[in-house]
């Protein structure tokens, strides 16, 4: 609906920078490797490769001056690869193509959401995790970014900012975004989910209600009417460690793989889907070869339910 021609435009984002452990940098090698692009095309689209952090040796830099301002971990280097997939996503989304950006970790989505909204400000995001990534760099306990995405996007604490964050436009509204997969929230993030009155349907809601009506209820509330365009920033963590071993915080008792595809199939299915994520696939974190396998495959099934292939 929003796109004349089926373009799809994949960005790779190999940075590790926001949490501590290495491997998930290789997670958009990994998942070309496994065929996500043919899966796409397969789809009908026309795919374009842009690859906005080539040449930048962030991993490098991550171990060399693991950084530390006030609580934040690396904020530089988290700072200027999201500034850079922020430009690349919006010049990719101003060329009305499908913007499918492959991490990293989930603090890159910073830069993808932000991207996505210059083409699109009212977007609705579904933001589907184990975690809230919603701490500030106020509150944070581990210091890790990727657990801080959503406060830099709702504009959350901008005094405590480091400068390398001075980019960020920071123009969500609460009401424009929605979770689906929670079971791992820290305590000020709860704090803060209910302050802001933010849509968040945990594993309780999906077993409550099932996952039919979670997804329901969640476009209704980014997208009153299904009028709007809609993305989503998808953490394969959310689906169980049983179909997803390799990834950075794996918490037990996620959503299945099914219940997991259904989610994108059903956006997809609207014609509302403008972008989609999908982060934290860590294959240095797998115990043998097979859990790479489930990992990566998870990841591009996600991909190609979005852009339609279960439609028949
Ligand atoms: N992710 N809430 C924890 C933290 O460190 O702030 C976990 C964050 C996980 C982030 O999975 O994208
Ligand atoms: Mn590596
Ligand atoms: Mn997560
Ligand atoms: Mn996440």
């Amino acid at each position: 609906r929003y796109f004349k021609k089926k373009q799809a435009t994949v960005v790779l984002a190999p940075f590790s920078g926001g949490q501590g452990k290495s491997g998930v940098e290789d997670g958009p090698k990994y998942l070309m490797r496994q065929g996500l692009k043919e899966g796409i095309e397969t789809e009908g689209w026309e795919v374009e490769i842009s690859e906005p952090l080539e040449g930048c040796d962030y991993e490098k830099r991550k171990l060399s001056e693991a950084e530390v301002i006030g609580k934040a971990r690396n904020p530089t280097i988290v700072g200027e690869a999201t500034e850079k997939i922020y430009k690349a996503v919006h010049e990719a989304a101003a060329k009305e193509t499908m913007v499918v950006t492959l991490g990293g970790d989930h603090s890159i989505a910073i830069g993808t959401v932000s991207g996505v909204m210059e083409q699109y400000p009212d977007v609705g995001v579904i933001w589907v995790d184990a975690h809230a990534d919603i701490n500030t760099v106020d509150c944070t306990e581990s210091g890790n970014l990727h657990g801080c995405p959503v406060s830099f996007l709702l504009n959350m604490k901008r005094d405590c900012w480091p400068s390398p964050f001075n980019w960020v436009p920071g123009k969500l509204r609460p009401e424009k975004i929605a979770y689906i997969g929670l079971r791992d929230v820290d305590t000020e993030e709860k704090a803060i989910l209910r302050n802001l009155g933010i849509t968040a349907f945990s594993m309780y809601h999906v077993d409550r209600y099932g996952i039919n009506k979670v997804i329901e209820m969640a476009l209704e509330a980014v997208n009153p009417g299904g009028k709007g365009p809609v993305m989503v920033s998808y953490d394969v963590d959310a689906i169980d460690p049983m179909y997803v071993p390799a990834t950075g915080t794996p918490v037990r008792g996620g959503l299945t793989l099914r219940e997991g595809l259904f989610i994108v199939e059903r956006i997809a299915e609207t014609g509302n889907l403008v972008a989609l994520d999908i982060v934290e696939c860590n294959p240095d974190l797998a115990a043998h070869e097979l859990h790479v396998v489930d990992t990566v495959q998870t990841g591009c099934s996600i991909a190609r339910c979005a852009l339609g292939e279960t439609l028949l």
